[in-house]
C-alpha cells in the first residue's frame, strides 16, 4: 500500500512557546522513550531519528537557569521565569514582548521557520516527516515545509479546536490558535515576524477538520466566510465516523490524487482517552475513531507528513500520561500503516 516514501524521519519539537502551560515541550521525548523508533521500524519504515530538534539556538527561547550555555552577558539579560510544576527554573534571554495580542511571537515564529525548513528538507528527500510537538502552534512550520515539496497538498486536521484564529481575534494570544490563519493569510495575518519568512501556501478548500467542539465565535465567522469544511463531533455523531471520514476526503482530494498531511491533535480524542494534554475538552473522539481516522489516510497510499501534537506528559497522573502517550505511539503507528492487511 504505503510503497512511497518507505523512509520516515521524526522530527521532534520539544516547544511550548504557542501557548501558556509548561510541560508539552517533553512530548517527544516521552513519545521517543516509550518506543516509537522500534516500533514504526517492525512496520517495515526505515526511521530516522537522530535526536531532537534544538531551539536553544533561537534568543527568544527559554534555557534552564543552570545551562552551561548562557554565557555571562546573556546572564544578565536573562528572565527568569518559573515553571509551572516549579521544579525548573527557566531564562528567556532576549525578551519577546507581545505584539498586539500575540504572544511570544518571535520565539513561535522563529521555531517554526526552523521546522519549515526541516520537513521540507526531509520532504525533499522522498521521506515522510513525522513530527511531534509540542503544541500545535508547530503546524505553521510542518504545513509551510510540506507545501515546499507539494505544492497541491491538502490538509486533514483533526482537532478539538479549530486552531483559526487570527492576531485580531485571538483572545487568548496563544499563537497555537491561530496556525491555520497565517496558513491562509487571512486578513491580519500578514505580520511581523512571520511575514519575513511564511507566505500563505494553503488554500480554504485544500483543509478538512474533523473532531471540533470548541470553537471561538470569531472562529466560526472565519470557517463560514471562507467556505472550509468541518465536521464536527455533531456529524460523527449523526454520520458516523466512516461517513464522515469519506466526506471529509472526498472533500480535499476528490479524485484521489493530491498529497495528504494529516495534522493530529490529541485533545481531538475524548479526555478518557487522552487525559494529558493542555486544553481538554469532554465529549471527544473514542480511541477507535481516532484510530480510523489515521487508518482511512493510510489506505489512500497519499499520505506525505503526519504531526502528532499536544501531548503533555507533565499533566495529571501516571497513569493519565501512559495513556495519553500510548494513544500517540498507536495514532503514528496507525497513520503509517499498522492495522491495514
Ligand atoms: C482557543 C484559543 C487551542 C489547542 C487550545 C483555544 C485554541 N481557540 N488549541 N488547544 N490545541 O486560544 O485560540
Ligand atoms: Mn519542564
Ligand atoms: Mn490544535
Ligand atoms: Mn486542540
Amino acid at each position: 500500500f504505503l510503497k512511497e516514501p518507505a523512509t520516515v524521519a521524526i522530527v521532534g519539537c520539544p516547544f511550548s512557546g504557542g501557548q501558556g502551560r509548561a510541560g508539552v515541550e517533553h512530548g517527544p521525548n516521552k513519545l521517543i522513550s516509550a518506543g516509537l523508533v522500534d516500533q514504526l521500524t517492525s512496520l517495515g519504515w526505515e526511521v530516522h531519528y537522530e535526536s531532537q530538534q534544538s531551539f536553544l539556538d533561537i534568543p527568544y527561547n527559554p534555557l534552564p537557569a543552570s545551562s552551561p550555555q548562557l554565557s555571562a552577558d546573556e546572564h544578565a539579560s536573562a528572565t527568569v521565569l518559573k515553571s509551572s510544576d516549579g521544579k525548573e527554573d527557566l531564562v528567556q534571554r532576549l525578551p519577546d514582548p507581545d505584539i498586539g495580542r500575540m504572544k511570544k511571537p518571535r520565539l513561535v515564529s522563529a521555531v517554526n521557520e526552523k521546522v519549515a525548513h526541516e520537513v521540507g528538507s526531509i520532504a525533499k528527500k522522498g521521506w515522510l516527516p513525522l513530527t511531534l510537538g509540542g503544541d500545535h502552534s508547530l503546524a505553521m512550520g510542518t504545513i509551510a515545509g510540506t507545501k515546499s515539496k507539494y505544492p497541491d497538498a491538502v490538509v486533514i486536521w483533526v482537532d478539538a479546536h479549530a486552531d483559526i484564529n487570527t492576531p485580531e481575534t485571538t483572545d487568548s494570544g496563544n499563537l497555537h490558535g491561530c496556525p491555520v490563519s497565517f496558513l491562509l493569510g487571512l486578513e491580519g495575518c500578514d505580520v511581523e515576524p512571520f511575514n519575513k519568512w511564511l507566505s500563505p501556501c494553503l488554500k480554504p478548500e485544500e483543509i478538512v477538520y474533523i473532531g471540533l467542539r470548541d470553537i471561538d465565535s470569531g472562529e466560526k465567522a472565519i470557517l463560514k466566510k471562507h467556505g472550509i469544511k468541518a465536521y464536527t463531533m455533531h456529524h460523527v455523531d449523526k454520520y458516523g465516523i466512516g461517513k464522515v471520514v469519506d466526506m471529509a476526503l472526498e472533500h480535499v482530494n476528490p479524485d484521489g490524487t493530491k498529497p495528504i498531511h494529516l495534522s493530529f491533535d490529541v485533545d481531538a480524542l475524548d479526555p478518557t482517552v487522552a487525559p494529558s494534554t493542555g486544553t481538554p475538552v469532554r465529549g471527544g473522539l473514542s480511541f477507535r475513531e481516532g484510530h480510523y481516522i489515521t487508518e482511512a489516510v493510510a489506505e489512500t497510499g497519499n499520505l506525505v507528513a503526519v504531526d502528532i501534537m499536544e501531548v503533555n506528559p507533565t499533566l495529571l497522573d501516571p497513569r493519565s500520561v501512559e495513556k495519553t502517550v500510548a494513544a500517540g505511539c498507536s495514532l503514528a503507528r496507525a497513520s503509517l500503516g499498522e492495522t491495514l492487511l
